[in-house]
């Protein structure tokens, strides 16, 4: 398998899965200003929206989109207990919050990245985003993770979208279940080894 990643951005999420998973893969890094990938390949030929992450099977396919991404991998290795069974109603709460994070959460920083935002509009995004984040963090207020208080594929892709506050003037510290929260998954081996294969290339 090979994984299509930048560096820092919500790719982190299914690298950090394969990681946890203990499964083979390459990471290719893609330049997501030039549309290439590290190899020299045109990266829209192998994912037409243009944007990491995407994962390329050993049997050809190509899939996107992160959480899909996260729970294909999850689903390969069911006894890692990174996902609940499909057909379960854990699974459905799973669903529930790879949907909120995406569309609430990644979503919600997305407009704070454009620096040239008008402040108005910046202020708008940005409370938006923290009354997402008031939920989220009631939600961990008394537990460690999102389902099944077990940690899985949506605690990493919160994480990993989290990451962002600090340089997009969202303070984590107004939050304290949620700093208890990245701090408790940031040691994890598969996470610090893909930080660092991340910082290298
Ligand atoms: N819905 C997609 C969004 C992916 C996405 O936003 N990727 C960003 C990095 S976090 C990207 O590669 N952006 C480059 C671009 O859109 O040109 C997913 O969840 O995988």
């Amino acid at each position: 398998m090979k994984l299509y990643y930048a560096p820092g951005t919500c790719s982190l999420s299914p690298h950090i899965v394969l990681r946890e998973l203990d499964l083979p893969f390459d990471l290719v890094r893609v330049d997501n200003h030039g549309k290439r990938t590290a190899d020299g390949d045109d990266f829209l030929a192998i994912n037409p929206k243009g944007y990491v992450a995407a994962l390329a099977t050993d049997d050809g396919h190509v899939l996107t989109e992160g959480p899909a991404i996260s729970q294909y991998l999850a689903d390969l290795r069911p006894d890692a207990g990174l996902v609940p069974p499909a057909g379960s109603w854990a699974r459905s709460q799973l669903h529930e919050w790879l949907n909120f994070i995406s569309a609430e959460i990644h979503g919600g920083f997305g407009p704070l990245f454009h620096r040239d935002l008008p402040e108005a509009a910046r202020a708008w995004w940005q409370a938006r985003l923290e009354k997402r984040l008031d939920y989220v963090a009631a939600a961990l207020h008394e537990r460690q993770a999102l389902v099944r208080n077990r940690y899985g594929v949506a605690d990493i892709y919160l994480y990993a979208v989290l990451r962002w506050a600090p340089r997009l003037g969202v303070d984590l510290a107004r939050w304290p279940a949620l700093t208890a929260f990245q701090r408790r998954i940031e040691p994890r081996p598969a996470v610090q080894a893909a930080l660092a294969a991340e910082a290298q290339d």
